[in-house]
């Protein structure tokens, strides 16, 4: 396919998708909620810049399962599979091939702290739906990292346009530590919404819990809610 029709049908499937989840989108709280709860001034999104209960600080903690997988990227794959019309196994340089977007977006860790205006290069998670196709039955997407991570993102919250899969952060490569090659990001939910080493994207039918949803963290997890635990 040529690029330009590449670029026309995502646009294309991306239109149709954001028509479907239209409402639901303005239902989230980060669209919605009159009095979100958080301090400093309002942000790129409309919201105090500091979440309730969250410290700003400038390093940047890594979390993980205790274990960080080395994928290196001739072997690395994502694939996208589940309730999808078209399921893809994308290679690095389909990845690559995919329109690049650089965005600045915060990043809050359900511990309390959050990071601020972290400058990063990805694809949309959205273009990435939009080439799979999702089925009219599919509402939520189960991500899996490398490491056996799992974490679930109602598709009302995934679509948003700077949720993205990440290879780059601060102008660098993102590092084996912070989830490189790829991870996802999910700056309007706590971070651990975002897979590190993302390795699958199953659509589904219907909400399943991930690794920390299972363990009793909230399913939704809406920072300006302090909505940390279930
Ligand atoms: N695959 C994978 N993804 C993950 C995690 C993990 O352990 N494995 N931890 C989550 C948690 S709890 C947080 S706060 C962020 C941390 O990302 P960082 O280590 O880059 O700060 O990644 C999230 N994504
Ligand atoms: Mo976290």
């Amino acid at each position: 396919m040529e690029a330009n029709e590449k670029t026309d049908k995502i646009v294309e499937a991306r239109m149709k998708l954001k028509r479907r989840f239209e409402d639901k989108m303005a239902q989230t709280p980060s669209v919605m909620d009159e009095k979100p709860r958080g301090s400093g001034s309002i942000n790129r999104h409309g919201m105090p810049e500091v979440p309730v209960g969250q410290t700003v600080t400038a390093k940047w903690p890594v979390l993980d399962l205790g274990y960080q997988p080395n994928i290196p990227l001739d072997k690395w794959q994502l694939n996208i599979d589940g309730e999808v019309n078209n399921p893809l196994r994308l290679k690095w340089d389909d990845l690559l091939a995919l329109p690049q977007i650089e965005d600045t977006s915060d990043f809050h860790c359900v511990t309390t702290w959050s990071r601020l205006n972290v400058p990063w290069v990805g694809v949309r998670l959205m273009d990435v739906a939009a080439l799979a196709d999702p089925k009219g039955t599919a509402t939520h997407i189960m991500c899996y990292g490398y490491d056996g991570y799992s974490t679930n993102v109602a598709l009302e919250e995934a679509l948003k346009p700077d949720v993205l899969l990440v290879h780059t952060a601060d102008g660098q490569p993102l590092t084996r530590e912070h989830g490189g090659p790829l991870r996802m990001i999910t700056p309007q939910l706590y971070a651990w919404k975002g897979s590190k080493w993302i390795k699958r994207i199953e659509f589904l039918s219907r909400n399943r819990l991930g690794f920390w949803e299972e363990r009793g963290y909230s399913n939704t997890a809406y920072p300006w809610r302090n909505d940390r635990y279930s």
